[in-house]
């Protein structure tokens, strides 16, 4: 028998917090980082070796699965976990955010969002019900409420107008969401870089008991201190035993700001994107592989690492795949990112479990001071 969605926190440091998810395909350590899986697949990457990282959770999108290969389909292949060959947690994001950075000819209106395919013209509509019900199609475990998200800069009509249409969806979401045991949706947070707009947002949706939160609308632009104060107006809103999910970010430094502020979850397609143009996260900072001055460099990335990618292949060997064009260079960098952030996740756990969050932060950041790309 499936247990039921659960979130548990194991410790506390401050505000960062170490806990475990359950879903209905496994458990979840938080702090959480998510493997961006847009088309059923982390792009590059094997499944085996996306969970050899330490990687609890992908992540799946609405809006690309519904044009490619069509949610029905999927279901009839038997869900996304078994389609994509992940038999662990899935997250999907319920398609909002993605019509709007991606289709063509969007529209929004109170019943939904009709847009064109960025992949072949084709129109479309997506309702916060259609929304759910391609979610349940996937069998995800985790979905997403359908919301709107601005651009920053903004003015606040606008931000107002999309935080009060994404409450109203929420409520829609909720209603429509088809899940069974070990299952949840998720609120999405609003209100752009206004703090009273986020404090309303967040305050309304917890009203309506959702079993997880998540915090929309950052990383659109805005400074990063501005995502900090966004963060410490709307935590506290929101109840300390449901898991808080920050969307699409970020950096390493903004994964550590983050969880010292309460965050439980993230995605991102930082590392992997930047793996498939030369761009390693490592311990030492950031390194672009394509610079010159790897060309004759026989260290790996990192030595210590437990990644073969990270470990096993000279800066060198790494160059010349990269300047080659290869294909085994966005795997091998994909792979190394992947496992740094996985490695800074787990380091952040322990450190909460044993009271050094911020001596942690600070080590973590002191060592990225030692490359310069
Ligand atoms: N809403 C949804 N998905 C998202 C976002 C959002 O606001 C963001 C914002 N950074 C990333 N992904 N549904």
């Amino acid at each position: 028998m499936t247990e039921p969605f659960s979130f548990t926190v194991h410790a506390t440091d401050g505000a960062a917090r170490t806990g475990t998810i359950r879903t209905a395909h496994g458990d979840v350590a938080t702090p959480a980082f998510m493997a961006v899986g847009t088309a059923a697949t982390v792009k590059a990457m094997q499944m085996r070796d996306v969970r050899e990282t330490g990687t609890d959770v992908v992540l799946g999108n609405t809006y690309h699965l519904m044009l490619r290969p069509g949610a029905e389909r999927v279901a009839e292949l038997g869900g996304l976990h078994k389609f994509s060959n992940w038999p662990h947690t899935i997250l999907t994001d319920s398609g909002g955010f993605q019509v709007m950075s991606l289709a063509k000819l969007r529209k929004v209106t109170e019943h939904g969002v009709t847009f064109q395919s960025h992949i072949d013209g084709s129109k479309h509509v997506l309702t916060p019900e259609r929304s759910m019900e391609i979610q349940a199609l996937l069998g995800s475990d985790i979905q997403m409420q359908f919301d709107e998200c601005v651009d920053l800069p903004n003015g606040r009509d606008e931000i107002d107008r999309a935080m009060r249409l994404s409450l109203r969806w929420a409520e829609r979401s909720k209603a429509a969401f088809q899940g069974g045991p070990g299952q949840a949706v998720f609120a999405i947070v609003q209100g752009g870089d206004i703090a009273d707009l986020r404090v309303e947002s967040a305050r309304a949706l917890v009203k309506m008991d959702f079993p997880g939160y998540a915090i929309g609308g950052l990383a659109v632009g805005e400074p990063q201190e501005v995502m900090a104060r966004m963060l410490d107006v709307t935590v506290p809103e929101l109840p300390s035993n449901r898991p808080r999910y920050l969307m699409g970010v970020g950096t390493p430094d903004d994964l550590l700001l983050s969880i010292e502020r309460g965050i439980d979850m993230f995605d991102c397609v930082m590392p992997t994107r930047a793996g498939r143009h030369g761009l390693a996260y490592t311990r030492f900072g950031r390194i672009n592989l394509k610079n010159a001055r790897h060309a004759n460099d026989p260290t790996p990335l990192d030595p210590e690492s437990n990644c073969p990618a990270a470990r096993d292949y000279s800066r060198a060997y790494l160059h010349h795949l990269v300047r080659s064009g290869e294909l085994l260079a966005m795997t091998l960098i994909t792979w190394a990112n992947l496992a740094y952030y996985q490695s800074l996740m787990a380091g952040a756990r322990t450190a909460i479990r044993e009271g050094r969050f911020a001596d942690y932060a600070a080590e973590a950041r002191a060592g990225w001071a030692r490359e310069r790309e």
